[in-house]
């Protein structure tokens, strides 16, 4: 079965309870039960994770590499515009890398226009909240 992961990066446990203004009032939960949802009817496998640790996003990036994983669909959060060690990461896998933010980071402060990850992602989607994980789920399904 074809397999994909979803990354969620550091604060995104955060999700619905502060600042639904910038990053809209579902949850963290709430947006993987549709992503398991649609991966389901579009018959794939998906395993969703969040950390607030760099290392451990790596770490999962890297065991992606070796499980037969076929596309990462990953908001990396704040590490987008600070980790070369995630780009780094991200450049060892083969598979297909959809880059997700929920806000339009260049609608906002100077700092989040640049992306370490847009380097190497095949896509990315910014601005649609959660919808852009749908999006990017659909994208990656479609191949
Ligand atoms: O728009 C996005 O998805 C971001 O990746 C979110 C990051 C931010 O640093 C990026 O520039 C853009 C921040 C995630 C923090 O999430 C929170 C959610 C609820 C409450 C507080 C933080």
């Amino acid at each position: 079965m074809n397999k994909v992961l979803v990354l969620h990066g550091p604060n995104l446990n955060l999700l619905g309870t502060r600042q639904p203004e910038v990053y809209g009032h579902q949850t963290l939960e709430d947006i993987n039960n549709d992503l398991y949802q649609a991966a389901a009817v579009g018959g794939w496998e998906i395993s969703c994770r969040q950390s607030n640790h760099e290392g451990e996003l790596i770490d999962l990036i890297q065991a992606a590499r070796l499980d037969g994983t076929a596309a990462i669909i990953i908001n990396p959060a704040a590490y987008t515009h600070t980790s070369v060690a995630i780009l780094d990461a991200l450049n060892a896998f083969d598979g297909k890398v959809i880059e997700v933010h929920l806000s339009n980071v260049h609608q906002r402060e100077s700092f989040r226009h640049h992306s370490y990850v847009s380097l190497r992602a095949d896509g990315v989607i910014a601005g649609l909240g959660s919808q852009g994980y749908r999006a990017a789920l659909k994208a990656v399904m479609a191949e």
